[in-house]
């Protein structure tokens, strides 16, 4: 087994990763940018080494000083979390070149789904349904109107090297078609370097269901249940849950197998995310799939008693999978809310700043994963997740109440955080009978736009008045407790 693993990321990716490793007797090295000297996870891991300023091109994103450090640390591997370097085919490339283990899969894998136009090639080779579309670029304007009149309107345009939402263009209108084209093209060529631009049918209000599967170099394959992960805001997913109120055993037996499916066609080893489409009639398509450990993995883990990132570094030694499909069950629902330091009330516009008092709640069925601490300052250079929190359950109804528990033990001062926002989630009735789509999250902040406009009118500052004496009840009943 490994004696010593990189860790090439930051904040609460790194703790989990960090004690993954303690847990199994690896010794961890951190990397950490300037801002990030002070970083939970700086202090947690064994070794830590400093690898340049904020600017992430400059230490997380950089290959040569994240390889030098592996040289000097002796470490064997590299674990590279989610987002930065995770699914990048250089990268991984470069870590094999240099000697060390990249845990993920095989550069070619990534490559493989990076590439939306290949991917959905080789998903149909394999016979893997996905949303009707092309599976080439759009080579004109006149083939893509051809092809959007036999798939029919509304469509989609897509970059081939997009995902994530990033150069998506919606076409109601024929007349539309070629403007959007155009527009699709330069705004992919600008964002990736590559203007290839497909077409997709639109299909409206999806879910948005993924399925987690595993794999070892051996090409075993298994699915470990599925994640309902449609209550999001601009792409941004703000909760996730397992399994998917939508998904019964028949449909949560037919999605593995199309998800192994769809591993299996790439060679795909270590852990992976098949994303599906579900429209309102259950269908469901393929639509991407992430090579990489995603930030709401605890959910796949709570319901599964596994736990993926000790599996990830078993088989990146080169273990099998210790593991068949007919040992796999789902029990329970688990449920993650993503901390964010941003303010709901304005526009979720960041709010880094120092955490002048942190409570964080504990107790039956909840689990947090986190990389803050009360007096650290929470730098504006990244993606602003703070931690997670994930309430477990016998029952969907079970791990809410938890969660509504845990909410009102959680307090975060000196700065702002999305959690009043998750107290009115979880008393929304269509969240509560499970009745989301990809359009909740608007649909809901709509009505609270709606309701403060008419508000504000009347009695605007007395509500201001009043959020800030919760804030401040919530901190008095606190330092009351401890006498
Ligand atoms: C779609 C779609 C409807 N029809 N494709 C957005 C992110 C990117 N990964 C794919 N996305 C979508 N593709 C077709 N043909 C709707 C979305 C979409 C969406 C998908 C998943 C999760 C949230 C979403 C929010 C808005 C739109």
């Amino acid at each position: 087994m490994f004696k010593r693993i990189l860790i090439a990321n930051r904040g609460e990716i790194a703790v989990r990763i960090i004690r993954a490793c303690r847990e199994m007797g690896i010794e961890s090295v951190a990397v950490f940018s300037d801002v990030d000297r002070r970083a939970l996870f700086v202090r947690k891991a064994d070794h830590a080494y400093p690898i340049g300023a904020a600017q992430a091109s400059e230490s997380y994103l950089n290959f040569e000083k994240i390889l030098d450090v592996a040289r000097r640390s002796g470490a064997e591997a590299i674990h590279p979390g989610y987002g930065f370097l995770s699914e990048n085919p250089r990268f991984a490339r470069a870590c094999a070149k240099a000697g060390f283990k990249f845990i993920g899969p095989s550069a070619e894998s990534m490559e493989m789904m990076g590439s939306k136009t290949r991917a959905r090639q080789n998903m149909k080779k394999a016979g893997v349904p996905f949303v009707p579309g092309s599976e080439k670029g759009l080579e004109s304007p006149e083939a893509a109107e051809a092809l959007a009149a036999k798939i029919g309107y509304p469509v989609m345009l897509k970059a081939a090297a997009g995902g994530g939402g990033k150069g998506m263009r919606l076409v109601r209108d024929p007349k539309e078609l070629r403007s959007a084209l155009d527009a699709a093209q330069s705004e992919a060529l600008r964002s990736f370097g590559d203007s290839e631009v497909y077409i997709e049918k639109f299909i409206e209000n999806p879910r948005h269901v993924e399925v987690q599967i595993f794999a070892d170099e051996y090409g075993n394959t298994v699915y470990l249940g599925e994640r309902e992960c449609s209550v999001q805001r601009r792409h941004q997913k703000v909760m996730e849950e397992a399994p998917s109120p939508i998904v019964t055993a028949e449909m949560r037996h037919a999605m593995g197998e199309i998800a192994v499916k769809a591993a299996k066609a790439a060679k795909y080893a270590n852990a992976g995310t098949v994303e599906f489409l579900v429209d309102q009639q259950r269908n469901f398509y393929f639509l991407e799939m992430n090579t990489r450990l995603q930030v709401e993995h605890p959910v796949t883990e709570l319901v599964t008693g596994l736990d993926l990132v000790h599996l990830q570094i078993r088989v990146a030694d080169g273990e099998k999978l210790p593991i068949k499909q007919e040992d796999i069950s789902v029990r329970g629902h688990a449920i993650e809310l993503r901390i964010y330091a941003e303010d709901p009330d304005n526009n979720f516009f960041p709010s880094p700043g120092r955490i002048t008092r942190l409570i964080s709640p504990s107790g039956p069925g909840i689990r947090r994963d986190s990389g803050m601490y009360e007096g650290w300052e929470v730098p504006l250079e990244y993606d602003p997740l703070l931690a997670k929190m994930i309430g477990y359950g016998e029952t969907r109804e079970m791990a809410i109440d938890r969660l509504r528990r845990a909410l009102a033990e959680y307090f975060v001062g000196g700065i702002k955080t999305n959690i009043p926002l998750f107290r009115r989630i979880l008393l929304h009735p269509d969240f509560r009978t499970g009745n989301i789509d990809t359009g909740f999250l608007d649909r809901l902040l709509a009505d609270r736009r709606m309701e403060m406009r008419r508000n504000q009118h009347r009695l605007g500052r007395a509500l201001r008045v009043r959020s800030r004496c919760d804030d401040l009840r919530s901190a008095d009943r606190w330092e009351g407790a401890q006498g």
